[in-house]
């Protein structure tokens, strides 16, 4: 464990941040959370200046090891980073079939699961970004085709994305594909993928789950109609509390 705790910058709305909150949980490891709101210039926006000078790409999250100095940004660089740099081979490990299989989901997953946010998510809860609905109905098929390979490939062979362990390639998928769940947003139907359904019911199970979806708890439903902004507020909050309990109980 580093003597320092690493800072990791974001908010657990943020899908790609979940991914290393959890992973951070599911390892026991202290971290320091800093909030930056995504697309904001102000002081805690990721378009302020001084957020920008660690992250010019403008994006959250961002991580600081804060006993190097070393600041990484990218939730999947970020994750096989804080594996190899803390020795967590039982969700990054090192048999390079293994491990290949694991980057393999890692570098699909972008413009593939990822358009689960950019088509369904987003447009509900990130006004500002005025996604267009053509832009949303094509993410919306890229998500379809990507839910197909993995009903079909990935998890129709096994029960994790990359094999018969957890890898953070689950945490990665899960992030993106869970938050559509019912009991969560519930703008998704899977009734056509019950591999996948399996794989969700699973992972759900998985140590740190609710504890990183207390956001999503919080905000429930938007199928209907988005979410008026205190909610939205208000689920941040209760889950930056949360976790401010829960790291207190680690460190
Ligand atoms: N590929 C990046 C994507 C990060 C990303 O898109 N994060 C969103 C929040 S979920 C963001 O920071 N958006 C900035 C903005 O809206 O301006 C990663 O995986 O870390």
């Amino acid at each position: 464990m580093a003597d320092q705790p690493i800072r990791l910058y974001g908010v657990p709305f943020s899908q790609p941040v979940r991914a290393v909150m959890w992973l951070m949980l599911y390892q026991k490891t202290p971290f320091e959370m800093v909030l930056i709101n995504p697309g904001s210039s102000g002081e805690t926006g990721s378009r302020h200046p001084s957020y920008l000078a660690k992250n010019p790409a403008g994006t959250i999250p961002t991580i600081e090891d804060v006993e190097s100095g070393f600041v990484l940004a990218e939730a999947h660089a970020i994750m096989t980073y804080l594996c190899d740099r803390f020795g967590w081979r039982d969700v990054y490990p090192t048999n390079l079939e293994d491990r290949a299989r694991i980057d393999w989901y890692l570098h699909f997953h972008h413009r593939n699961i990822r358009d689960a946010s950019t088509g369904l998510v987003a447009p509900r809860i990130r006004k500002d970004l005025n996604i267009p609905e053509a832009v949303q109905a094509s993410a919306k098929a890229t998500l379809t085709r990507a839910l197909e390979a993995l009903e079909t490939s990935w998890l129709a062979e096994r029960a994790f994305m990359a094999g018969d362990e957890l890898s953070i390639a689950d945490f990665a998928a899960y992030v993106e594909i869970g938050q559509l769940r019912e009991g969560f947003t519930n703008v998704y139907d899977f009734s056509p993928f019950p591999n996948v359904r399996r794989w969700l019911d699973r992972m759900a199970t998985v140590d740190g789950h609710d504890d990183v979806h207390v956001v999503l708890r919080e905000l429930g439903d938007i199928s209907v109609e988005p979410p008026p902004m205190e909610r939205i507020r208000d689920a941040n909050k209760l889950a930056l509390r949360t976790l401010k309990g829960i790291l207190e109980t680690l460190g």
